[in-house]
């Protein structure tokens, strides 16, 4: 550790939030930080196990320092190394989610997940058998993670109140749609919008992938399904017939 003033001393002054209305310059409303916070959830996420432990002290004393504990000191955790980076190679961080923006903040990452988000069949960890809307409650809110009760909910996230009453959070594509109100609501409006299309587009060509679907064409990996192919997967519709096109 250098000499110097404390990183909380530093980090209070670029940033002081005690009691402060910010205000944008250029008009942006709250939704600007609710979208940056959603399509933040669909690109990344760090291995939250926690690393080795880093307390960050504080000094009761300093007139824009409002934390108080009896430890005089944050708890923060570092994130797990990479493997192979360190000190000397720059250390690297693990980003445990995709980095596309394909909407995996609404369907998740793994079919295991996609499987207890879509409604019908779940718990066999296959998706492709399930209806192609998304589970909601009866009156259009997110599945709580009660919603299923012989199927355990994938994991999200816990904070405050609901550390207490791990049932009653709502489970997502990601693990923080119950980080704040706002990003829950946009996170419903994804799942409502959705299940909007799945409903306009029954009946047409876009038919909803039946639990007919031969069982050769269930198995063996996936990682290697074309993008159109994954994208069908999750939105539960057979792909669209292939177009032949003619150069000219
Ligand atoms: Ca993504
Ligand atoms: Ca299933």
């Amino acid at each position: 550790m250098v000499a110097g003033p404390s990183p909380r001393y530093i980090s209070s002054r670029v940033f002081n939030n005690v009691g402060q209305n910010l205000f944008s310059e250029h008009g942006v409303s709250q939704w600007g930080w609710v979208w940056g916070q959603f399509v933040d959830h669909d690109i990344g996420l760090r291995d939250e196990t926690p690393g080795e432990s880093a307390p960050m002290a504080f000094d009761r004393s300093d007139p824009l320092e409002s934390y108080t504990n009896d430890f005089h000191e944050l708890a923060f955790s570092r994130t797990p190394a990479a493997p192979g980076t360190s000190v000397t190679t720059s250390r690297q961080q693990i980003n445990t989610i995709d980095s596309f923006i394909d909407a995996s903040n609404v369907y998740g990452v793994s079919e295991s997940r996609l499987d207890w988000l879509r409604a019908g069949s779940a718990g066999d960890g296959d998706p492709t058998n399930n209806a192609a809307a998304l589970l909601m409650s009866w009156n259009g809110y997110l599945p709580r993670a009660s919603a299923r009760p012989t199927v355990p909910a994938p994991p999200v996230d816990l904070m405050g109140p609901l550390m207490a009453t791990p049932e009653k959070a709502v489970v997502a594509g990601d693990v923080r749609p119950n980080e704040n109100v706002a990003l829950t609501a946009t996170h419903t409006l994804f799942a409502r919008e959705h299940n909007r299309i799945v409903s306009e587009l029954a009946g047409s060509h876009l038919s909803e992938r039946r639990s007919s679907r031969s069982p050769a064409a269930s198995s063996g990996p996936r990682s290697n399904t074309s993008p159109t192919t994954s994208s069908c997967l999750r939105w539960g519709f057979s792909s669209p017939p292939t177009v032949a096109t003619t150069r000219t």
